[in-house]
């Protein structure tokens, strides 16, 4: 990073204490900017990156719930509405008890440039709380999600900010958010929220999405370097919506999963992760891994953490931010791995990343990777918009396209910019560049 820059991150640092991921988050999109400022020295001018740092608005608010017991808890809930320049804000509402306001603004800011790379008219929010799911029965979910959203549905809106899942809130938590934002609205306005139920405005493909886009984005990588899925081992980490439905495309295509995880636990199955019985387990039922093992004792479970250990040709971190460090990346490298596609949001560490560019792995960044959620989310919008819906092949066809345009335009920027092939410098600076734009015709506001 060059010295301006180096001021720039400062500052952010100085105006945001103790958020560590958002630090991190911003380093590395500033990380990649250097180039892109010299040909286009308005945008510093016009203090892009300061203004992109700083969300247009930032909501916290108190979410009071009662458990089945009548005991009266009090969570936090966030929304940062972090920038609207290419439309409603777009993101999703994580419920994890890790969740500060620093994480959410990692992946509020993170949001900005993924959903601008997709070239789709959404803008970039987060949001979510510090509530923990786990344990909880249906009953208090609904009661905190109906709470929850009591307060934030004056922010809401399908021309506004347009929720949906991450860790935590899938779609029976959509469901009870989308049905007390209907009751108190007094609208069926289903472009409100996305990865809503089939039955209520949601869109085939947008559950599969973000794992199946992480495989079409490690498929394009490979092609470009004359290399296939088929036949690989590989890695996935988590067991939730993103690598469940990763582990079901690498099979598709080809390829063998021999681990998987889940905070608790590695489960490692040399012969292959038998996904019927993983979807039944993971998808149907809430069910922790060590039943996977029960059921089938030719698996074992290894120490949480662990993954990355297990010699693979492909590795997709699927799980949450930091999951990977620098000892995992050049153990990995060791052990043979050629590619790397982060299903979750920063879940390498900079250390990590720059294990896998100094070693020549293929690394596709979460911005650009996982794009496939909320691309087939805004997918979703249109389809609500126009009161449409469309088949599984043509959507997961859009979804696929989609993802090969990703994978384009960084790698030609990377090349424009003089650094072939790396996609994380050609994914930061298309997605900003794209968003500097429409800000930069906005004039001051
Ligand atoms: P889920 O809640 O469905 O699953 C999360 C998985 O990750 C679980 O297996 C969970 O294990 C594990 N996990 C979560 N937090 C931790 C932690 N602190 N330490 C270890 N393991 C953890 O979430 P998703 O699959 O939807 O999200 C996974 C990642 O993908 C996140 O980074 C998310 O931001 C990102 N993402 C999600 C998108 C989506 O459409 N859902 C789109 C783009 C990115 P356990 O059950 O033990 O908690
Ligand atoms: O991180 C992400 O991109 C998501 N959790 C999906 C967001 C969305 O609006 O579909």
């Amino acid at each position: 990073m060059n010295k301006r820059l180096e001021e720039v991150w400062s500052e952010i640092v100085r105006m945001n204490p103790g958020e560590s991921e958002f630090h991190q988050a911003t380093k590395e999109v500033l990380g990649s900017l250097g180039p892109v400022l010299e040909k286009n020295p308005e945008f510093a001018r016009l203090k892009m990156l300061q203004r992109m740092a700083e969300p247009e608005r930032q909501i916290i608010f108190r979410v009071p719930w009662q458990d089945d017991r009548g005991e009266v808890h009090i969570n936090r809930g966030y929304r940062v509405e972090f920038n609207s320049a290419l439309g409603p804000y777009k993101g999703g509402l994580r419920f994890h008890p890790s969740v500060t306001l620093g994480v959410i603004k990692f992946l509020g800011f993170e949001q900005i440039f993924k959903n601008a790379l997709t070239g789709l008219p959404i803008g970039g929010g987060k949001g979510g709380s510090n509530f923990d799911p786990k344990g909880k029965s249906d009953d208090e979910i609904m009661r905190f999600c109906q709470s929850f959203i009591t307060e934030l549905y004056r922010h809401l809106g399908e021309h506004t900010d347009v929720p949906a899942g991450d860790i935590g809130v899938g779609g029976r938590e959509i469901g009870y958010l989308f049905g007390q934002y209907k009751r108190i609205t007094n609208r069926w306005e289903a472009g409100t929220f996305t990865g809503k139920g089939l039955d209520w405005g949601g869109a085939l493909v947008r559950t599969e999405a973000t794992g199946y886009g992480a495989v079409f984005f490690i498929q394009e990588m490979l092609h470009a370097a004359g290399e296939v899925v088929e036949g690989k081992t590989c890695l996935v980490s988590g067991s939730g919506n993103v690598a469940v439905f990763a582990i079901e495309k690498l099979e598709q295509l080809g390829a063998k999963t021999v681990a998987c995880s889940d905070s608790d636990n590695v489960l490692h199955d040399p012969d292959g992760i038998d996904l019927e019985l993983l979807k039944e387990l993971k998808v149907d039922g809430r069910e922790r891994l060590s039943a996977y093992v029960e059921r089938r004792p030719t698996a074992k479970l290894l120490p949480a953490g662990s993954i990355w250990s297990i010699p693979c040709d492909l590795a997709l971190p699927c799980a949450t931010q930091n999951e990977l460090n620098e000892q995992d990346a050049r153990t990995l490298v060791k052990n043979g791995c050629i590619a790397v596609s982060e299903g979750a949001n920063m879940p390498s560490t900079a250390e990590a990343v720059a294990v896998f560019q100094e070693a020549g792995v293929l690394f596709g960044p979460g911005k650009a990777a996982n794009a496939g959620g909320v691309a087939t989310s805004a997918l979703e919008m249109q389809q609500n918009a126009s009161r449409d819906s469309w088949s599984f092949e043509y959507t997961e066809k859009r979804l696929s396209d989609i993802m090969a345009g990703i994978h384009d335009t960084c790698l030609e920027t990377a090349e424009e910019f003089g650094s072939p092939r790396d996609y994380v410098l050609g994914a930061n600076i298309a997605g900003f560049r794209r968003v500097a734009r429409a800000m930069t015709a906005y004039g001051l506001v």
